[in-house]
């Protein structure tokens, strides 16, 4: 699987390509191969600050995946049907899968499980600000898989060129799994749309609510963003937030017309001389809240999470305890 292509580094392995002699001709090299469009491996030399953005947005892209299972993972149980039920696990576990071959792919940095961990459960990590929201009604899973995995998958398709070998080749196998997710959830909600009136209300209801929300998962705009410059000039950054956030919602105005609901967006029209939608201003003091912890979830999610991560210590310990038994018996 993806974990073979990982290129772990070692402590006694050379790089495979040899930084020269100085800082300064070893950062120009750097840059010229990420302005060539080269793949940079975990063993290559790399700028600190190369080093620092990918670690804080591998670990931030690998919080979000796992905090991401629990607004959904609550539905699980109260799923209408076993189809529903099955498939909603699955789409649960393929997120605790991302969140794992994210956290794989930040360990070829030189960075710990135990220290990512750490940062995630005092507060310190951020994490995707959509997951701070409720899920009230089984229309809401349906609008997670429809906008949310359709935001995440705009964002994302890009990734699978970043500069950095070991997260553009997660990328890849997450985005297939995206890809299904996204559809899941518009199939669900083509269902609730085809039903009673009530199940049409649902749908539009939570349609409502999480629609601002999925636009403010492309982070602030790009004269806000103080890491775009950096991140687009190494690659790893492809399309910028504004940008992508634009071709989702010209994407998904025209989902939105063959469900038949509509978006809580009266300044949302089409603009014939730009090619695109214009669409109202993003309420960036709510995205902020979110962010800084003071959204509707984000004690609850931070709760659960540190929760289940304490609750698991046994599995931990018997995991530690049977392979320090299989190395004392291969020793005998
Ligand atoms: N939420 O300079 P900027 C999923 C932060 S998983 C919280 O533009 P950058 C899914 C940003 O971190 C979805 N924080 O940053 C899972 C920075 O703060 P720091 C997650 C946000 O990195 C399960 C500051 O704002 N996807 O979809 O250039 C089920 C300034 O921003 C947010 C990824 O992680 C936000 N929305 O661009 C279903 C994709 N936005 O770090 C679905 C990988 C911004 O300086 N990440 N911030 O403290 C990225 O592509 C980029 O990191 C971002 C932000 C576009 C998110």
């Amino acid at each position: 699987m993806y974990t073979q292509a990982m290129d772990v580094p070692n402590a006694d392995d050379a790089p495979s390509v040899a930084a020269p002699a100085n800082e300064a001709e070893a950062a120009a090299h750097f840059d010229a191969r990420c302005a060539a469009g080269e793949y940079v491996e975990a063993k290559d030399w790399m700028p600190d600050n190369y080093r620092k953005t990918l670690i804080r947005q591998i670990s931030q892209h690998a919080h979000s995946e796992i905090v991401g299972m629990l607004p959904e993972g609550n539905w699980i149980s109260r799923a209408p049907s076993l189809k529903r039920k099955t498939i909603l696990l699955a789409k649960v576990q393929d997120e605790g899968g991302h969140g794992l071959y994210l956290y794989a792919a930040a360990e070829t940095l030189g960075v710990s499980r135990d220290e990512l961990l750490t940062a995630l459960h005092t507060g310190r990590a951020k994490y995707s600000s959509i997951f701070n929201y409720p899920t009230p009604t089984w229309a809401d899973i349906g609008v997670i898989g429809w906008l949310v995995d359709g935001a995440a998958i705009m964002n994302q398709v890009p990734l699978c060129r970043c500069s950095y070998g070991p997260y553009a080749r997660a990328m890849v196998r997450i985005c297939r799994e995206e890809s299904f997710h996204q559809r899941q959830g518009f199939d669900s909600l083509q269902t609730m749309m085809q039903g009673t009136d009530a199940q049409r209300a649902m749908v539009q209801d939570a349609v409502n609510r999480w629609w601002w929300p999925v636009l403010m998962m492309f982070g602030p705009h790009d004269k806000d963003s103080q890491h775009s410059e950096t991140s687009t000039k190494w690659g790893i950054k492809r399309i910028s937030n504004d940008e992508l956030r634009q071709k989702f919602v010209d994407a998904t105005v025209e989902q939105a017309k063959v469900l038949g609901v509509g978006l809580p967006d009266p300044a949302l029209t089409w603009n014939a001389e730009r090619g695109h939608h214009d669409f109202g201003a993003i309420d960036w003091t709510e995205f902020w809240n979110v962010v800084n912890g003071h959204g509707p979830c984000n004690r609850e999610r931070l709760a659960a999470k540190v929760k289940a991560h304490d609750d698991g210590a046994w599995v931990r310990e018997a995991a530690l305890a049977f392979s320090a038994k299989q190395a004392a018996r291969a020793a005998a």
